[in-house]
C-alpha cells in the first residue's frame, strides 16, 4: 500500500511534542494535519516489537446509524435520545451538534438551548444492536481475540497477526475500510502496545482516524495528557490527584509510589503504572479475549411489566446488587467500579458507573452506590424495562480482612459468607438482606424473612 493512496481519504498526522525523534504516528482525517516523513518511514518498514492491542470504537454511533436510515441527517447537529422539550438526557450528539457543546449524557433540554437547530431523533436500541453485531463480524476477521468493551467499541490483540494483515498501522487501515465497506460506519482506531494506551489514542484519532503510539513511546504520548483521560479515574479520583498537585498523566511519575499508596491504596502504584503506559492492574490485566467477561460481573433484570414503582425497583436493584456481591465474594474479589444501567420502555439505555474509593465485595455497599446512581439519574416516573448492576475494576481480595476497615465490615462480610452458603442451599430466593436496607425498605421485600442471615454469626 503507498501513503498516496491512503491519503487520498487521511492526511497524515503527526502529535510529536517537542525534539521527538520518532513521533506517535497515525493517519487521520481531521483538517490541517502534515504528512510527515516519519510516517513515510513507518508505514513502510516498521513492524511492532511486543504486544499490539488496537482499541476501535465507532465514531458517534447511535447517530451515524440513524443518518445510514434518514441521508438527510448527514452533517447536521443530531441529537438522539429524546425529544427537545423532554425531559431525558442525550444519547448520543453528533460530532456538529458537539461544537455547540452538546454531549451524551447532558439533559435533552439543555442540548436544545444550546444547539436549538439541532434535529432531535428518540433513537432504536435494536437497530444499534444490529449494528454492534455487524461492526463485531468484522472485527472478528482481523483477530481471534476480540473483546468488546460496550456496544461500540472493541479491544483487538493483533500480536503476531502481520504476516496476515501487514503491519499495525496498514492493518488499520484495512480494517477501517472493512467497517465502512461492511457496516457503511465510520470507526476510530488506537493502536498500543496495551488497551489502556489503544483506548488513549482512539480517543485522539477521533473523528474517523487511527493513530499508532509507536512502542516506546508511550509515556512520552501519556504524559501531557489531563489525568482524567485514564480509564477509571472518575471525577473523585481526579479531584483528589489534583489536590495533592497530579494534573497530567505525567504528574504521576514525578511524585514517589510511596505517596499514591498513602492517597490512594492499592489502586496508587497502579496509577503510576497506566502513566507508563502499562495495563498494571484491575480492568485492564490479562490478555484480550473471551476471558474479558471474568473482568466485570453483572446481573440485569428485565421486568415483565415496565414499572416506575419505586417499591419494585429498589428491592430488584437490591437482589441484583445481591447476586452480583455474591459472585464477587465467590471469586474472591473486590470491586472497585460499580455501574447501573437503565432501560426506559422505549429501549433507551444509560448506564452510570461511580468508582469506590475503597473497593467492595459486600452486598449493602454495592447496594447503596446503586441506589445513588439510580436516584441521581432516573427520570422521576418513567416507567423502566430493564435494571442491571456491574461491577469491574477488580482487585484480589486481601488476605488480612482489616484492609477492609474496621470491625463491622468484618461482621458483615462473616454474615454475608453464611448467606452465601444459605443460598447454596435454599437457592437465591430464600435470602435477602432487608437488615441491611432498613425499615422501610424492608416490608417491600417478598423474599422468606425467616432466612436471613444472622447479624451475628
Ligand atoms: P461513545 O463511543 O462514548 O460515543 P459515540 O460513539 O456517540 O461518539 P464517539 O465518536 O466520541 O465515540 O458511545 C457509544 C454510544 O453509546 C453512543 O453513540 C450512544 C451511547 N451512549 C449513551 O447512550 N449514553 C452515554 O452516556 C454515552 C457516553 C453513550
Ligand atoms: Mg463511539
Ligand atoms: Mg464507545
Amino acid at each position: 500500500m503507498k501513503v498516496s493512496q491512503i491519503s487520498t481519504r487521511y492526511s497524515i498526522k503527526c502529535i510529536s511534542r517537542g525534539p521527538v525523534r520518532r513521533p506517535y504516528i497515525g493517519i487521520c482525517s481531521s483538517e490541517n494535519l502534515t504528512k510527515t516523513a516519519a510516517a513515510l518511514v513507518y508505514l513502510q518498514e516498521v513492524t511492532a516489537t511486543g504486544r499490539t492491542i488496537f482499541h476501535v470504537d465507532m465514531d458517534a454511533f447511535f447517530v451515524s446509524v440513524e443518518e445510514l436510515f434518514n441521508p438527510a441527517l448527514k452533517g447536521k447537529a443530531v441529537v438522539v435520545g429524546g425529544q427537545r422539550d423532554e425531559r431525558g438526557v442525550v444519547s448520543a450528539a453528533s460530532y456538529e451538534a458537539r461544537k455547540f457543546g452538546v454531549h451524551s449524557a447532558m439533559p435533552l433540554r439543555t442540548a436544545a438551548k444550546q444547539c436549538p437547530h439541532a434535529i432531535f431523533v428518540d433513537g432504536h436500541m435494536e437497530l444499534y444492536q444490529q449494528y454492534s453485531q455487524k461492526a463485531r463480524e468484522v472485527l472478528h476477521d482481523f483477530s481471534p481475540a476480540v473483546e468488546m468493551a460496550s456496544i461500540d467499541e472493541a479491544y483487538l490483540d493483533m500480536t503476531g497477526t502481520e504476516r496476515l494483515h501487514g503491519p499495525p498501522l496498514l492493518s488499520a487501515h484495512k480494517l477501517h475500510s472493512q467497517m465502512k465497506e461492511r457496516t457503511g460506519l465510520n470507526c476510530s482506531i488506537g493502536i498500543g502496545s496495551s488497551r489502556l494506551t489503544a483506548k488513549i489514542s482512539s480517543d485522539k484519532a477521533k473523528p474517523n482516524g487511527v493513530l499508532y503510539v509507536l512502542p516506546g513511546q508511550e509515556q512520552s504520548f501519556l504524559a501531557p495528557l489531563d489525568v482524567g483521560k485514564i480509564p477509571g479515574v472518575g471525577k473523585v479520583t481526579k479531584a483528589r490527584l489534583n489536590d495533592i498537585g497530579i494534573v497530567y498523566i505525567g504528574d504521576l511519575l514525578k511524585v514517589e509510589e510511596r505517596v499514591l499508596e498513602e492517597n490512594f491504596g492499592k489502586w496508587g502504584p497502579t496509577l503510576a503504572g497506566k502513566a507508563r503506559g502499562e495495563d498494571a492492574g484491575a480492568w485492564f490485566e490479562g490478555d484480550v479475549g473471551e476471558e474479558w467477561q471474568a473482568k466485570s460481573i453483572s446481573h440485569e433484570h428485565t421486568f415483565d411489566r415496565d414499572t416506575a414503582d419505586l417499591g419494585k425497583i429498589e428491592p430488584t436493584l437490591a437482589h441484583l446488587s445481591e447476586k452480583v456481591g455474591r459472585r464477587l465474594r465467590e471469586q474472591n474479589f473486590i470491586a472497585r467500579t460499580l455501574q447501573l444501567k437503565l432501560r426506559y420502555s422505549d429501549f433507551t439505555t444509560i448506564t452510570r458507573a461511580h468508582s469506590l474509593n475503597s473497593p467492595t465485595q459486600m452486598d449493602t455497599e454495592i447496594f447503596s452506590a446503586i441506589a445513588k446512581l439510580f436516584h441521581a439519574n432516573w427520570e422521576r416516573g418513567r416507567a423502566v424495562r430493564l435494571l442491571g448492576v456491574q461491577a469491574s475494576n477488580f482487585e484480589d481480595l486481601p488476605e488480612q480482612m482489616d484492609l477492609l476497615e474496621g470491625d463491622k465490615k468484618q461482621k458483615w462480610a462473616r454474615a454475608l459468607s453464611a448467606s452465601d452458603r444459605l443460598r447454596d442451599k435454599y437457592g437465591d430466593s430464600a435470602i435477602f438482606l432487608a437488615k441491611t436496607m432498613g425499615g422501610s425498605f424492608r416490608e417491600r421485600v417478598h423474599e422468606n424473612p425467616a432466612e436471613k442471615p444472622d447479624k451475628k454469626r
